[in-house]
């Protein structure tokens, strides 16, 4: 069992719906641990940064301008296996498939609109944490709880 680290965003629609409380709710409850936080606005440089792997696809425009038009709360979670535990609790990339009791299942409809970011293995993880975070952002810390969630 490896412990991960994944970078998390809640995008702008989780924002302006009121759902940040919610979202990190649901990945507290897993069991995750939260290890920085950031609340903040999206400039377009950092953005195609961020999806340089779908320039050129024909949605890439939409994105950008997407993930710019308000803030965002970008987040490192940490935990045994973090990064597919939070592509689960997530659920699909189109919220028409995700399951129910996913964040995208439960609270999204729409695949331009999916409410949340969550690293999809470990190269990404480890190149997403360093674009948005700097090194000192990231805090080590234990939990009183920590033998309640890990054998
Ligand atoms: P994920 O966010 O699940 O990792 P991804 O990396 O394939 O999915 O795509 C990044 C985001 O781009 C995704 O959350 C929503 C948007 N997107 C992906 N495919 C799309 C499509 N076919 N049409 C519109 N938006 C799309
Ligand atoms: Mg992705």
């Amino acid at each position: 069992m490896a412990v991960e680290r994944s970078f998390v965003m809640v995008k702008p629609d989780g924002v302006q719906r009121g759902l940040v409380g919610e979202i990190i709710s649901r990945l507290e409850r897993r069991g995750l641990k939260l290890v920085a936080a950031r609340f903040m606005a999206v400039s377009r440089e950092l953005a195609e940064k961020h999806y340089e792997v779908h320039r050129g696809k024909p949605f890439f425009e939409g994105l950008i301008r997407f993930i710019t038009s308000g803030p965002v709360m970008a987040m490192v979670w940490e935990g045994p296996n973090a990064i597919e535990v939070i592509r689960s609790t997530m659920g699909t990339t189109n919220p028409v498939q995700a399951g129910p009791g996913t964040i995208r299942g439960d609270l999204a409809v729409d695949i331009g609109r999916n409410l949340v970011h969550g690293s999809d293995g470990p190269d990404t993880a480890e190149k997403e944490i360093a674009l948005w975070f700097r090194p000192e952002d990231i805090v080590e810390y234990g939990r009183a709880a920590d033998p309640w969630v890990v054998e």
